[in-house]
């Protein structure tokens, strides 16, 4: 745990109160940035078994449903930044924020419509609350509603990002969290690799637990993709960085991460052609403990259908 030093005691009040500042501003920026449009969208072919809920009049760019939140442990998990109401914030342009917490933590969300995958272009874009040298990048995976009940009870597919292949990024990584025995007390992991640590509590965040609330279990496991910590530099604990990756995540870069479904893999790497999708799942990546700063854990502000959405920048 962290230890406060006289020199340091500006420092962090100073960074915390700019954390803060950007968790408000979330909301403001990006509604400002976009502006809904509702007549672009090119018609495409529909050579595909999955059905295609076309765009109307009606239709919201946002996504507009919440089917799973999931959170790993973590500071703000069991806080309004990390409960069911959290991840309520985040539908139909609200920009509200919700934290997955540490590795595997995941939320699912659907659209009221197809998003359709327009060739050689972004998609849809996913906002998060990334700034410069502050990433903490999620895995984006897509589901095309193909038994069309309107249900993500179909396949889901990873969106390759830049990591994807490179030392540090592990395909069917598990962790699984087990409750402490005290619910004030760092929580224990172990991956399905060997390795072991702790979910550490930091000074900032003193709600009773960090487990998260819909887990009645002593313990429950995460499976997922594992993204590099390489980009993160630790070297001073006083200025802990955490670069972007090049692309294909969330939580990545300020204002947004933009994807492509055309990224879409399945589960042994092959790249799978998709008309469009219904359903993402936004999963923590990192698996990181950033000292005073706490875990690495993908925040989520929402996500818009690219085609009904202009972006000023
Ligand atoms: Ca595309
Ligand atoms: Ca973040
Ligand atoms: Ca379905």
């Amino acid at each position: 745990m962290i230890k406060l030093n006289p020199n340091r005691s500006f420092i962090i009040p100073a960074l915390f109160v700019l954390s803060l500042a950007l968790l408000a501003s979330c909301k403001k920026d990006i509604v400002e940035k976009l502006v809904v449009v509702h007549d672009t969208v090119a018609p495409v072919s529909h050579d595909t078994l999955s059905p295609i809920r076309p765009v109307t009049a009606t239709s919201n760019a946002y996504v507009t449903a919440l089917f799973e939140y999931k959170p790993t442990p973590g500071q703000f998990i069991n806080t309004d930044l990390g409960n069911q109401k959290g991840a309520e914030g985040v539908l139909k342009g609200n920009q509200g924020l919700v934290s997955l917490g540490a590795y595997g933590g995941y939320i699912v969300l659907g659209f009221d419509h197809t998003v359709l995958n327009v060739p050689n272009s972004n998609d849809f874009i996913v906002f998060g609350n990334a700034f410069n040298l502050f990433a903490e990048p999620g895995v984006i995976w897509v589901m095309d509603d193909k038994n069309g009940n309107g249900k993500p009870d179909d396949t889901w597919y990873e969106l390759k990002g830049s990591q994807y292949g490179h030392d540090g990024y592990i395909r069917n990584y598990e962790v699984t969290y087990t409750r402490p025995a005290a619910d004030t007390s760092d929580i224990p992991w172990k991956d399905n690799m060997g390795g072991t640590g702790f979910v550490k509590r930091n000074i900032y965040n003193q709600q009773t637990t960090y487990f998260p609330e819909w887990v009645n279990a002593k313990e429950f496991t995460v499976t997922g993709s594992l993204l590099p910590s390489t980009n993160i530099d630790d070297s001073n604990p006083e200025y802990i960085i955490s670069r972007s990756f090049d692309f294909g995540y969330a939580d990545n870069t300020a204002g947004g991460d933009k994807v492509d479904i055309s990224n879409a893999i399945d589960k042994n790497g092959n790249r799978v052609k998709l008309k469009g999708i219904d359903f993402i799942k936004v999963q923590t990546g990192v698996l990181y403990d950033m000292g005073w700063l706490g875990e690495q854990s993908t925040e989520v502000c929402g996500a818009a259908d690219l085609s009904m959405v202009k972006l000023d920048q």
